[in-house]
């Protein structure tokens, strides 16, 4: 988080009339006494920022500022700067008192509106005084995203859920951008890099095209000037033995994993496509520690099986045979296993042991992310398919290799679970 220069974090401001609780606001959040409070009015004179890794979206910055109503000859200054300052939030969290509504809380609206910074009122001390309906009405017609809380007896775990929710929601699209398919796998050094994929075309390949993931990484590695050979696995030994030169990459899908990882030597790298959309589309160090769940299931776990989209299930279908016949082979076979398709996904998922997601091909990052972050609410691990069958197959240490932040994470989740 340290690393990440500023200029690449979410940056969130906290703003509002002096002692509303913007910083108790902030300490909730941080679960820290980051910022001094007091009931005195204007105790917060200099902008406190804090640094914190706020899964799914990691890292972000907090500004907390000072009170805008403070017409000391001071605080002028103060104002003045707590406003440039707001000029350059991504996010604004304005601290409100219920039923109080004042000029300036007009301002910082105007403000926020000038420079399209979206809002989120957060109506505070709840303890003392809880908000009419006529108030957060008015609320929610200037601004629909707004937030009862007490920072002194609210419960901390609630309200980060709803202000998570939120923060996924306005966050601008260049914070969820995705990290590279390939790209970055691939040596700078190498000018001409080859990249194979093993496609397998079985009966549950669709009719005169492949699939998306596939179709995406061939692109990327296109993007990044690498020469792409597509085989299929019958072909995959004899045309690896007549190469001068080994590929930089190899990707499979996942169905033949065990096969790639058999006769790909242990110098070549290798992974698999959905593997590859863990980090493009998810987060590929929290789905890794998931599945290290799968090596704990019991008879009568419950697994939920999540698929983006809704298909007509093939007869050999990945998610819907497969998988629970590689669970009932290499766990146990009386796992119970529940499926979910396209916007079924349950609100609710204490009751599993385990999620284990598609490759969310047809989902955005922002929804992939918060799938995510509801099973981790409810401290659910997730995982995605490639992830899963690798581990199934007993080869995730090898196509995770790429990724050695998720692989050490895996290694350190399988450790806790046997310590
Ligand atoms: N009862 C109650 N008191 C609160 C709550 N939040 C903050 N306070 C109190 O309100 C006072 C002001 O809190 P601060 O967090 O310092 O407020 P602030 O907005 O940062 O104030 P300035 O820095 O002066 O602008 C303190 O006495 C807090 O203990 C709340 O939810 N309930
Ligand atoms: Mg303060």
């Amino acid at each position: 988080m340290h690393n990440t220069p500023s200029s690449l974090l979410l940056r969130i401001g906290i703003c509002g009339r002096t002692n509303t609780g913007k910083s108790s606001l902030l300490n909730l959040i941080t679960g820290q006494k980051t910022s001094i409070t007091s009931a005195i009015p204007g105790t917060t004179t200099d902008i406190v920022t804090k640094r914190m890794e706020l899964s799914p979206l990691g890292p972000v910055v907090f500004l907390d500022t000072a009170g805008i109503d403070d017409l000391s000859q001071l605080g002028e200054e103060r104002v003045r700067r707590t406003m440039q300052r707001l000029g350059t939030i991504d996010i604004a969290l304005i601290v409100l008192e219920a039923d109080v509504w004042t000029e300036f809380e007009e301002a910082l609206v105007a403000h926020c509106r000038q420079y399209a910074i979206p809002m989120v009122f957060v109506v505070n001390k709840c303890d003392l005084h809880t908000p009419s309906s006529l108030f957060l009405d008015t609320c929610k017609h200037i601004s629909p995203h707004s937030v009862c809380c007490s920072t002194q007896e609210g419960d901390r775990e609630a309200f980060m859920i709803e202000l998570k929710h939120l923060l996924i929601a306005l966050c601008p699209d260049e914070f969820l951008h995705s990290p590279p398919l390939l790209g970055d796998l691939l040596s700078p050094q190498q000018e001409h890099p080859l990249v194979v994929c093993i496609v397998p075309i079985d009966l549950g390949a669709p009719k005169g095209r492949l699939i998306l993931p596939q179709v995406q990484a061939i692109r990327d590695a296109l993007d990044c000037n690498a020469s792409v050979v597509v085989v299929k696995e019958h072909q995959y030994v004899h045309f690896l033995s007549n190469l001068k030169c080994p590929p930089d990459l190899v990707i499979c899908d996942s169905q033949i994993v065990g096969f790639m990882v058999e006769h790909t030597p242990p110098e070549i790298m290798c992974t698999t496509f959905s593997i590859l959309f863990s980090r493009f589309k998810g987060d590929i160090v929290q789905l890794a520690t998931g599945a290290a769940a799968l090596t704990t299931l019991r008879a009568k776990d419950s697994v939920l099986i999540a698929e983006a989209c809704t298909h007509h299930p093939s007869i050999d279908d990945i998610g819907r045979v497969k998988i629970p016949r590689w669970i009932a082979t290499h766990c146990n076979p009386d796992i119970a296993i529940t499926h979910c398709a396209g916007c079924d996904y349950p609100d609710d998922l204490s009751r599993f042991r385990l999620v284990i997601h598609c490759g969310a091909c047809t989902l955005n990052r922002r929804e992939m992310l918060w799938r995510m972050e509801q099973a981790q609410q409810v401290h659910v691990p997730i995982t995605n398919y490639g992830i899963a069958i690798s581990v199934l197959h007993g080869v995730l240490e090898r196509t995770l290799s790429p990724f050695p932040r998720a692989l050490s994470a895996y290694q350190q989740a399988r450790a806790d679970f046997s310590a």
